[in-house]
């Protein structure tokens, strides 16, 4: 799979160099069972020709919360993206490497919380002592697949990983075109508009999974056992 994987000839010069410099980042290719099987850069992993092939990565998706009243950070990203321009989503979204050890290494989620603070650095400003990786709760992993435009997507095994902490941000524009926090009405409200776009993943995890997680979220304020109360 990984050996039949087109490796991407198209020309990216008519997109933002820096984005177009980061497409050569190395993704980590896996199976449908999360078990890595190459290395693979990004510009090849997101190509929807690939992607039909069953082209498959590691990712994250991180959402940040603010502790004194529970809102979600969103992001919009830049306009310079060459997947998914322009659309709101969670706080950041990314891949652990496969060019940095450490962001491979699979215990606790060692590698994708790593990877996390560093993309949440990149993208937003935030100091990486404001993001200590144990403090991340890592929720679960999503297999999803989901087109951009007719040649770029995704297809990826996302960590979803809950972060709850005063942030300092500082946006990179090359990355992120606006920023807010949002409580559970107010990104209803957002979804309800149609003037807003947002990325499939986010309208995948908010409908499946944030909404529940979030009332529990705040409900667990307290709780700092990880214990979820569950009720049946
Ligand atoms: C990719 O996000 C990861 C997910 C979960 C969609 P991205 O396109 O924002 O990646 P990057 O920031 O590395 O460009
Ligand atoms: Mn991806």
């Amino acid at each position: 799979l990984t050996a039949q994987a087109a490796f991407a000839t198209i020309d990216l010069s008519g997109y933002d160099t820096e984005q177009s410099r980061l497409m050569d980042e190395k993704c980590i290719v896996v199976n449908e069972q999360d078990h890595p099987i190459g290395a693979l850069d990004k510009k090849t992993c997101h190509l929807m020709e690939n992607i039909n092939k069953g082209l498959l990565h590691r990712a994250f998706s991180a959402f940040i919360f603010r502790p004194s009243d529970g809102k979600l950070l969103l992001q919009q990203r830049a306009s310079e993206k060459i997947t998914f321009p322009d659309m709101w989503t969670n706080t950041c979204c990314s891949h652990p490497l496969d060019d940095f050890e450490e962001e491979k290494v699979e215990k606790d989620q060692l590698g994708v919380r790593i990877a996390a603070s560093r993309k949440l650095e990149h993208e937003l400003g935030i100091p990486r002592e404001q993001t200590p990786i144990d403090k991340f709760q890592y929720l679960t992993r999503i297999h999803y697949l989901a087109p951009s435009d007719g040649k770029w997507g995704e297809h990826e095994i996302d960590y979803i990983l809950f972060l709850t902490a005063d942030v300092t941000v500082t946006a990179n524009k090359n990355e992120i075109r606006d920023y807010k926090y949002v409580d559970k009405a107010e990104l209803q409200a957002m979804f309800e508009d149609q003037g807003n776009s947002f990325t499939p993943w986010f309208k995948l995890i908010a409908r499946d999974f944030l909404f529940g997680w979030w009332d529990e979220l705040i409900a667990r304020k307290d709780n700092e056992n990880g214990i979820v109360n569950a009720k049946c």
